[in-house]
């Protein structure tokens, strides 16, 4: 089966690194880790087809996601230069918020924020010494270490080009998981830092960014960045189409978490991150669950007629219908454009041979009705 072959390369590659993930725990004992946010919810927001954002830099288009979404400088922790939780939003202040579109498998993300000293006009070539906005996603929750494998490559291995350290790099840096240091602004119109071998997931179509900002370096100010980035399960290096991206289910969680480094002046000036522990940026098992939420029900319409089909038995015609309505529904009618109904929620029928069946749901609730008709898509042979 062709779709097995495509994925098995990817299915063995995660079983193989989530054993190296486990091993790690076990000998770093990285199992003790205890999110902060332990009683807090993080939840990703669900964009309605129809109000998909676009990416320009303008932010307009996230204004009908309601305010618990987004996640402010009040839930990180400097935890490497010595602000603490106490942060002083004069010389930082963020927020970020997530969104999802269901059917795409991309996370979009905005980031606002205001820094006293924006820090991105000196060319650094060591590449992480500006202002910048780190995060970090799992998409299918592996957890575990994702830059460094214990058993190939030594954490404080400095020797870069040894062959251990290469292999390494190639074969497992970002490759269950991926981190991406957001350059606030761009410098020399380098928008990202992939922490990975895998640099092709930083170009359209598997990421898309716009900024907005009015400041020079070395200025204060406020900058809005909207992107959005897909999240991968196997990201091998120079090979996206042997990529297994990340499938993003309703109501399942994926990793996430994020991390600011603050340059003020050329001198890093905080880390900032939302696990209160900067291993988040290269071990997925720091990272917070987030939600891929339903659409808010305040964006639906109260009754809309939705299903879909599958055919169990196509020698028999035999075809399980199942009803995805929106609404508070109280009586399904099913006509099969064969003289026969069913009012079933989700029916299974018997279907004579054919390519040009019509078939209808009509759903009611207490103050209307709904049809939803499938012309020509359901057909036995
Ligand atoms: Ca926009
Ligand atoms: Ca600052
Ligand atoms: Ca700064």
């Amino acid at each position: 089966m062709i779709v097995f072959k495509i994925q098995s390369t990817g299915v063995v590659a995660l079983f193989v690194l989530f054993l190296f993930g486990t091993l790690a725990q076990a000998d770093d004992g990285l199992t003790g880790y205890e999110s902060p946010h332990s009683r807090i919810a993080f939840e990703i927001f669900q964009f309605p087809k129809n109000a998909i954002p676009r990416i320009d830099g303008n932010v307009d288009d996230w204004s009908m996601v309601p305010e618990r979404y987004s996640y402010g400088t009040s839930l990180l922790n400097d935890t490497e230069d010595g602000h603490g939780t106490d942060i002083d939003r004069k010389d930082i202040d963020v927020k970020v918020t997530l969104g999802w579109v269901k059917g795409l498998n991309r996370i979009y993300i905005r980031y606002e924020a205001y820094d006293d000293f924006w820090d991105f006009g000196r060319f650094n070539p060591r590449g992480y010494l500006n202002d910048i906005f780190e995060i970090v996603v799992d998409g299918d929750m592996s957890g575990g270490p994702f830059i460094f494998n214990p058993l190939l490559v030594a954490e404080d291995d400095r020797d870069r080009s040894s062959p251990a350290f290469l292999e390494n790099h190639f074969r497992f840096s970002g490759v269950h998981a991926q981190n991406y240091h957001f350059y606030t602004p761009m410098v020399n119109d380098a928008w990202v830092l992939v922490w990975g071998s895998q640099y092709w997931i930083s170009e359209f179509p598997y990421s898309n960014y716009d900024y907005s900002y009015d400041f020079e370096h070395g200025e204060s100010g406020k900058l809005v960045m909207e992107c959005w980035i897909t999240p991968f399960d196997y990201a091998p290096y120079n090979r996206p189409e042997d990529a297994v991206v990340s499938q993003l289910v309703e109501n399942e969680r994926i990793g996430f978490s994020w991390s600011i480094l603050d340059f003020d002046g050329g001198k890093r000036d905080g880390h900032y991150n939302l696990a209160h522990d900067v291993r988040m940026v290269k071990d997925a098992s720091y990272l917070q669950p987030f939600k891929l939420m339903p659409i808010e029900s305040s964006l639906q319409p109260e009754l809309k007629a939705e299903w879909t089909f599958e055919v169990l038995d196509m020698e028999r015609g035999l075809v399980a219908f199942h009803d995805e309505s929106i609404g508070e529904v109280t009586s399904w009618r099913w006509d099969f454009g064969d003289g026969s109904e069913s009012t079933e929620q989700h029916p299974i029928h018997v279907l004579e041979k054919g390519v040009r069946k019509v078939i209808t749901l009509e759903v009611s609730d207490d103050s209307g009705a709904s049809k939803r008709t499938r012309y020509w898509e359901v057909m036995i042979k």
